[in-house]
């Protein structure tokens, strides 16, 4: 059985917890304490030497980075509607596998560090960057429903957390309908796993 290890309130983390869940994947969860630095132990460390999560173990195969887990689990289950393997539209959900990793994780990520665990970050700078992306994102939806392609992706799924949690680092949606009408339209999908701040 494939073992998640994550913690509670991380985006990164649920990410793949809402993958799982769509998916409908039979797995367990391991509870790793970051506040206990349980993640730099050296059990943790021997698995991942970054010392992260979200990490996955599928019996002799482990994956971390939350993009990864994603494209791992979208082909594990042969899914090419998550992942569609046609040149112009996997680079595309490549793009924005890139995009959560390096734009929203050094932006919105960040302002959510600083405000809701006090870690001490250039919160304007990062505030300022992420509400540059999310206006990328709202022409972007201007005409569509989904990031690429006319049914979800894990373009969508690396995306949403950090997105959908940008007023935990006070970064309002309000200004941006067509990523509000987005996060709802991603809440209301089947098998719909909720996180605290995204209910
Ligand atoms: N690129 C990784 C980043 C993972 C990450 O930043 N995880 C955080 C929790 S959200 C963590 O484990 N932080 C503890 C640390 O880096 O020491 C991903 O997308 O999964």
């Amino acid at each position: 059985m494939m073992k998640l290890y994550h913690t509670e309130l991380s985006g990164n983390c649920h990410k793949v917890r809402l993958m799982l869940s769509l998916l409908e994947l039979k797995h367990d969860r391991v509870l790793v304490n970051l506040a206990s630095g349980e993640h730099k132990s050296a059990d943790f460390l021997k698995i991942d030497p970054l010392g992260q999560v979200p990490l996955l173990i599928d019996e002799n195969t482990t994956i971390r980075d939350s993009q990864a887990i994603l494209v791992y689990l979208a082909r594990k289950c042969d899914r090419t509607d998550w992942l569609p393997l046609e040149a112009e539209s996997m680079a595309k959900v490549m793009q924005w596998l890139s995009f959560a990793a390096n734009e929203i994780n050094s932006s919105l990520f960040i302002a959510r560090l600083h405000f809701l665990f006090g870690m001490n970050f250039d919160w304007e700078t990062a505030q300022q960057k992420g509400k540059q992306i999310l206006q990328i994102m709202d022409e972007h939806l201007r005409e569509r429903n989904w990031l690429e392609c006319s049914s979800p992706t894990i373009a969508d799924i690396a995306c949403y957390p950090y997105v959908g949690l940008a007023p935990d680092g006070k970064v309002s949606l309000e200004p941006y309908p067509n990523v509000m009408a987005w996060i709802d339209r991603i809440k209301q999908l089947s098998g719909y796993e909720r996180m605290p701040g995204l209910e």
